[in-house]
């Protein structure tokens, strides 16, 4: 599918290097166990390879690192508040910045200004934070993705596109003023980091903004999306991905961005506006629940860093095009394995197919839980749930979501490891499956209330 004319290298070179440590069986068996069979609560040190979470866990570069150095720490009207001001305008072209201290806190404040009780917010999929802040303000989420996003094994080129007929319908359905925005997420996470095409989205924000339904994007992964489109969509390929990103958001009305992905930092995020009226409410918002409006969540130097990020990402196409190329390579890998994993492969990370390898864990016993749990206890690697664990219970019947996506995710941090570290990845994974009859099912034992994945515990079923 890539139309890329030479093979990728990483463009640049490792200056410092943190040590990482394999442990035992007897130590993972422990230290699984220990943890409630859930990765998000292993400690670090247990782990080998740490596939958990590409947010936040990038290497900066050095440039990034001397901007530390210089943040400007002043409480009001600080200089490194200027420089991110200015970095997301010509990067993004958003002129309205509210920093928060990282992705949910921007949807937290949008959800509040925007939605009101009873409103009906659609999405291309949900992403957990996300969907917990629209109902969280008294909103109801509604799926409009294409339904090839539900399939494993399409290759729809484009599987995070908008189904234009399924947003149709909701309209006429539930009537344009019960619908303040539309929620449109740059390369789906959830569907296994997939991208939609521009013409797609150019085709949503015209019918959203025909029925006055402003467009808000979640921008957290839309440098992945824009190599896609450039790989993809007839018309692109001779743009730059930066010019590709700034055509993106020219479409919409804001965006929320968690800055822990594209844009190179440890910490921190974004609300981007048009509208001054609108960024008025937010940043009243800001002061209440994130810090002064020239700071909101972040210190200074996490805003230099990140003023940094957001231009070192398009500074180039390299960048972007080895981040993928590293992805798509241990992808590649498993699937001349015959791996069941999502494809196309996605921009962040691998995305294993549970119930294709676990068919006899019925559903209600976690078979993504469960084989995120089994990876991890022979290799060391640890990847994340992505099926009916995340996907939590419905708000008004309280059974389960049962998503028809079973994922084990495993997520690529963005410059950390080697090509070696994948074929080692891809062994692990391949090894896992020369027994998947040895991986029983998981139930619960502590059960969270909202965002349950995160500290849920479990024990094996007997
Ligand atoms: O983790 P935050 O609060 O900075 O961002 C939340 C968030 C919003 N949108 C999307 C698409 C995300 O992927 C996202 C966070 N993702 C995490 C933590 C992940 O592991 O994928």
């Amino acid at each position: 599918m890539s139309v890329s004319h030479h093979s990728w290298a990483e463009p640049y070179k490792i200056k410092v290097v943190e040590p990482i440590r394999m442990t035992t069986k007897e130590e993972r068996v422990a230290a699984i166990k220990e943890a409630g069979y859930n990765s998000f609560l292993l400690r670090a040190d247990d782990v080998y390879i740490d596939l958990l979470t590409d947010s936040g866990t990038s290497a900066m570069s050095d440039h990034q690192w001397a901007g530390m150095m210089v943040g400007d720490e002043a409480y009001a009207g600080s200089r490194s508040f200027y420089n991110l001001v200015s970095a997301v305008e010509d990067v993004y072209g958003y002129e309205e910045l509210i920093p928060t201290h990282q992705g949910r806190g921007a949807e937290h404040i949008l959800s509040q200004i925007l939605i009101k009780d009873g409103d009906y917010v659609p999405g291309n999929m949900y992403f957990t934070t996300t969907r917990f802040h629209q109902e969280h303000a008294g909103g109801r989420f509604v799926d409009v993705i294409v339904d090839e996003a539900h399939d494993p094994a399409s290759l729809h080129p484009f599987k995070g596109n908008i189904d234009l007929d399924k947003l149709r319908k909701l309209i006429d359905e539930v009537g344009a003023d019960k619908i303040p925005y539309i929620s449109v997420e740059t390369n789906v996470n959830m569907a296994g980091g997939q991208p939609l095409s521009m013409a797609n989205l150019k085709a949503t924000a015209e019918m959203c903004h025909q029925n006055g339904i402003l467009v808000m994007l979640d921008a957290t992964r839309a440098l992945e999306n824009a190599w896609f489109i450039k790989q993809r969509e007839a018309g692109y390929m001779e743009k730059s991905v930066a010019e590709i990103v700034r055509e993106i958001c020219s479409y919409s009305d804001g965006a929320t961005v968690s800055s822990k992905k594209d844009n190179l930092v440890n910490i921190g995020g974004f609300l981007a506006l048009r509208d001054p009226e609108l960024a008025k409410a937010a940043r009243a918002m800001l002061v209440a629940f994130e810090g002064l409006h020239t700071y909101g969540g972040m210190s200074g130097r996490d805003m230099e860093a990140l003023a940094r990020g957001i231009r070192e990402m398009v500074e180039t196409d390299d960048h972007v095009h080895a981040r993928v190329g590293q992805v798509e390579y241990l992808g590649d890998a498993l699937i001349k394995a015959g791996v069941p994993i999502i494809r196309p492969v996605g921009g962040h990370g691998i995305f294993i197919d549970a119930k294709a390898i676990l068919p006899h864990i019925p559903h209600d016993q976690f078979p993504a839980q469960a084989l995120t749990a089994a990876l991890y206890l022979a290799s060391g690697v640890r990847g994340m749930e992505r099926g009916v664990v995340s996907a939590g219970r419905d708000k008004v019947t309280g059974d389960h979501h049962y998503p028809k996506l079973e994922l084990v995710r495993l997520a690529i941090p963005r410059r950390v490891y080697t090509q070696a570290h994948m074929d080692v990845t891809a062994e692990a994974v391949i090894g896992v499956l020369e027994h998947p009859e040895d991986v029983t099912g998981l139930r619960f034992t502590y059960e969270p209330e909202s965002l349950r994945f995160f500290q849920a515990r479990f024990e094996p079923v007997s």
